[in-house]
């Protein structure tokens, strides 16, 4: 393993200082997940305000230098750059309609961020993740591992909190992977996962009966897809669920930790897939993404990422990517 991020002072910049952008700086403060954070917004009162709050609650939580400014350069020299610049979905809106806006922003900002600093791994939030990540790649010269995005780590987690509910068991005891596009099309791993280390078809409730039939397993599934729907007719945006799951990725590119994560990243044939970002069990570790996990896949689980790898395709292109 590499010790060179671990054993020095990190710096974190996060651009865009919007609902998401402040819950992953927030996030990230409270885990102490770097020794300094950067915010960059072209708004200049609404950086400065997020900054000044966040600066007043350092006497509360692990050491942590902040920063913001409208200027990019306040980003110079960092080790990870977290993107949420861009339009957020709109009630009704899909990700994908969103998708020529943000890739639009990600083209122009993904080189002046590497020129400010070159080896620092980025990590895209802005929807849609998989096509902005992919757009971001293709801007630039990076090594496609040091460009990624948060793909479904965020969606994993809800579907292991659905789980967990469903069966009252802690959430850390479920292992369960959402895979694909970050978005409708994206693919239930029902075949591996695993609840206390029980395959979750074959776990049982105190009666003996099914505990995942297919009704429950659709009904899991569907209300996944759902959840930023859901949130965002009720609040506007979902934002602190991902601040958490992002500040996730960023300590174990920091930390060099070498965990399996679905994070996006451009695929290069694992399951036959190729050409396009996508979520797949990934190994994370100081250098950003590095290789994909080929985790087994029941026949429908497979037709449903090659579909899923086919609806990016369609939009890339559609793109002109
Ligand atoms: P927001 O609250 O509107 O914030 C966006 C911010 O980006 C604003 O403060 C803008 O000023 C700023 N901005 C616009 N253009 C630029 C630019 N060129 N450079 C820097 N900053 C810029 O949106 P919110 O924070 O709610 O969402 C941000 C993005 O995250 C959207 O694309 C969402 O769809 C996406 N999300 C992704 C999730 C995921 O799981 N990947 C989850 C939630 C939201």
């Amino acid at each position: 393993m590499s010790t060179t991020r671990a054993s020095r002072k990190s710096k974190v910049s996060i651009v865009g200082a919007g609902s998401v952008g402040t819950a992953v700086a927030y996030a990230c403060l409270i885990r102490g997940s770097a020794d300094s954070l950067a915010l960059f917004d072209p708004n200049t009162d609404k950086v400065r305000a997020e900054v000044l709050d966040l600066n007043h609650g350092t006497q509360f939580a692990p050491a942590c230098r902040i920063d913001g400014a409208d200027d990019l350069a306040v980003t110079a020299g960092s080790d990870l750059i977290v993107v949420t610049a861009g339009a957020k979905q709109k009630p009704g809106q899909s990700r994908l309609e969103l998708a020529a806006a943000n890739v639009r922003i990600v083209q122009e900002l993904t080189p002046a961020l590497l020129a400010l600093s070159p080896d620092a791994v980025v990590l895209f939030v802005s929807n849609p993740v998989d096509v902005v990540t992919y757009a971001a790649i293709r801007a630039t010269d990076a090594p496609a591992g040091q460009i990624l995005g948060s793909g479904t780590v965020l969606d994993s987690g809800r579907l292991r909190f659905l789980v967990a509910q469903h069966v009252g068991i802690a959430v850390e005891n479920v292992h369960a992977l959402i895979v694909g596009e970050h978005g409708d099309s994206e693919i239930t791993l029902w075949s591996s996962a695993t609840v206390g280390g029980v395959p979750a078809t074959e776990y049982r409730d105190e009666n003996g009966a099914a505990a995942f039939d297919a009704a429950i397993r659709e009904q899991i599934s569907t209300r996944v897809v759902r959840s930023a729907y859901e949130i965002i007719l009720g609040k506007g945006a979902t934002n602190l669920a991902i601040g958490l799951s992002t500040a996730r990725i960023v300590e174990a590119v920091l930390r060099d930790q070498h965990r399996v994560l679905p994070v996006s990243t451009l695929q290069r044939g694992v399951h036959g897939i190729d050409g396009v970002c996508l979520s797949l069990p990934t190994i994370v570790d100081g250098r950003g993404a590095g290789r994909v996990l080929e985790i087994p896949l029941s026949p429908d689980e497979a037709a449903g990422l090659r579909a899923s790898a086919q609806t990016l395709r369609e939009v890339q292109r559609s793109l002109g990517l």
